[in-house]
């Protein structure tokens, strides 16, 4: 039975992936860790969770310890735009507190996750089918920070024998928590503002294309990678994951077969512009599929139905 610590647990990914985690392996084999403690949250109220900065490398090895994890899932992390506004904290806290997770991972032999991103990949990479190996010189801190972070876990697989794990994550669409800081943020918003106002004014510019995809989907990509036979493993790291490359009219164009009278408009940010500019168009996920099955269930319909419906509940419960 997998004992996990996660840091980052009251992030977006963290928020739903403790509540899996738990699902699975039992709510005491799931050690919650954040920076922040808010009492009223199902991740704190559910089962174990402590305070932790990720910069903290004592803490984090002490706490690894105490509760006897043989996996660390290291999600804490500055997103690309606020990390490009602010590029020395993102240096020192998406790289700090990945050494650092990885130290314990290696101090106390335990398996070890943590997600890259398409932000791995820079201008020059190809934009369309990117493919699992290729040019990765991107031009933002937040992509520095994936490249350095998928060799540094390749580095402790080689050099130490630490079974670590990670995937290329798309945007991710979710209605638990909200992400952010991220360039992918407004297909999130979009969701919001179609059920609050019935319009919405988009950052990122018509005709930009970027992958995404539903949070189940994302979940699921993370517990299958940690569970498939190491032997079947060529990358390890950073697997392209994908749902579907999708551009602002896209979202747009599903939202209405719900809302037919949602209208989109575009006030671009520049500097979130020049990030999605310099990502791929769409990625290829072959490797992942090939190498343990990665599969995502959900299109841009199927994932605007459920997001609609569970938003509107969510809403609604607020307002209630
Ligand atoms: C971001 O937009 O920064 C993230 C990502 C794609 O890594 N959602």
């Amino acid at each position: 039975m997998k004992k996990i610590l996660v840091t980052g647990a009251l992030g977006q990914i963290g928020s739903e992936l403790i509540m899996k985690l738990r699902d699975i392996y039992g709510a005491d084999q799931v050690i919650a860790t954040d920076i922040r403690k808010n009492e009223e949250d199902p991740v704190v109220q559910s089962g174990p969770f402590e305070v932790l900065d990720v910069t903290d490398g004592n803490r984090m090895f002490e706490l690894a310890k105490k509760h006897g994890v043989d996996t660390i899932m290291h999600l804490a992390a500055l997103l690309s735009a606020t990390a490009e506004a602010k590029p020395l904290l993102a240096w020192n806290l998406n790289m700090g507190g990945l050494v650092n997770a990885l130290e314990a991972a290696r101090e106390l032999n335990c398996q070890f996750f943590t997600p890259s991103s398409i932000g791995a990949f820079g201008p020059t990479t190809p934009k369309d089918n990117t493919p699992q190996d290729t040019i990765q010189r991107p031009t933002t801190m937040y992509g520095v920070n994936k490249v350095s972070g998928e060799l540094l876990c390749d580095y402790y697989h080689q050099k130490f024998g630490v079974d670590t794990r990670g995937v290329r994550f798309p945007g991710l669409i979710s209605y638990v928590a909200p992400p952010g800081g991220g360039t992918t943020d407004y297909a999130v918003d979009i969701y919001y503002k179609a059920i609050q106002h019935g319009a919405y004014t988009s950052y990122i510019g018509k005709g930009t294309y970027m992958d995404m995809m539903y949070m189940p989907d994302a979940l699921n990509a993370i517990v299958s990678l940690m569970e498939a036979d190491a032997s079947k493993l060529i990358h390890r790291n950073a697997f392209n994951v994908t749902a579907m490359s999708i551009e602002p009219e896209d979202v747009a164009a599903a939202i209405r077969k719900h809302i037919p009278e949602f209208t989109l408009s575009y006030e671009v940010d520049p500097v979130r512009q020049a990030i999605a500019d310099s990502w791929p168009n769409s990625i290829d996920a072959t490797a992942a599929m090939q190498e343990w099955g990665f599969k995502a269930e959900y299109d841009l319909d199927k994932m605007t139905e459920d997001m609609l419906a569970k938003l509107r509940g969510k809403l609604l419960q607020q307002v209630g």
